[in-house]
């Protein structure tokens, strides 16, 4: 094989080489400048806080501060949410076993909402750290609501799914706050 003939050989190889790399960087260059994506980049659910805080009408002229009352405001709706569907449950449940959970879990929901609330005024005024100190208090309610049902063999939570989901709205405004200035 002659020079000429070799390099020709090797040069799509060199090519690929070299223009891979750049390929994959213009691929997504959308995201430095959004703050969304940015925001929640450390959550635990990312594709859930990156689609609830776009879906929220208030994120696009918000701030990371901002953001992070939004995120905080989204898990306080789900807490009321599963709050209103406590009750409506204990009114039709008769099974004692379920009844006194679900009268736990009431009183777990009512007091992560009071929580988030607590944490949403800490932004504004005690700073980030109590902020963050309360939505960990109401993950940690809801997740006792579920240990609740586990104690007992056989018997299987009626909010787990929407429990999960709450945690991992709590978990995105803890990530979020995490992201601020402490
Ligand atoms: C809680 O929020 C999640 C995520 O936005 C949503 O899918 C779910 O329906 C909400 N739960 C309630 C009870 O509203
Ligand atoms: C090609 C690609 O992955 N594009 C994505 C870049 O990031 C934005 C914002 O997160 C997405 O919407 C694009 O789909």
């Amino acid at each position: 094989m002659g020079y000429v003939s070799r390099f020709i050989f090797v040069l799509p190889l060199i090519l690929s080489i070299s223009i891979r790399p750049h390929q994959v960087i213009a691929k997504n260059a959308t995201a430095p400048g959004d703050l969304i994506s940015k925001t929640c980049q450390n959550a635990v659910n990312e594709e859930l806080c990156v689609q609830t805080l776009r879906a929220d009408p208030n994120s696009k002229q918000a701030d990371a501060s901002g953001l992070a009352k939004i995120a905080i405001k989204l898990a306080l709706a789900n807490a009321t949410a599963i709050s209103d569907q406590v009750k409506k449950l204990l009114a039709t449940t008769t099974g004692h076993y379920e009844k006194t959970r679900l009268t736990d879990c009431n009183e777990n929901y009512a007091t992560a909402i009071d929580q988030l609330e607590d944490s949403l005024a800490a932004i504004n005024s005690n700073g980030i750290n109590d902020a963050t100190t309360w939505v960990q208090a109401a993950m940690t309610d809801s997740e006792t609501c579920e240990d609740g049902f586990e104690e007992e063999p056989g018997h299987k939570s009626m909010l787990s799914d929407k429990s999960t989901l709450f945690q991992q709205l709590c978990g995105n405004a803890l990530a979020i706050l995490n992201t601020l200035p402490h």
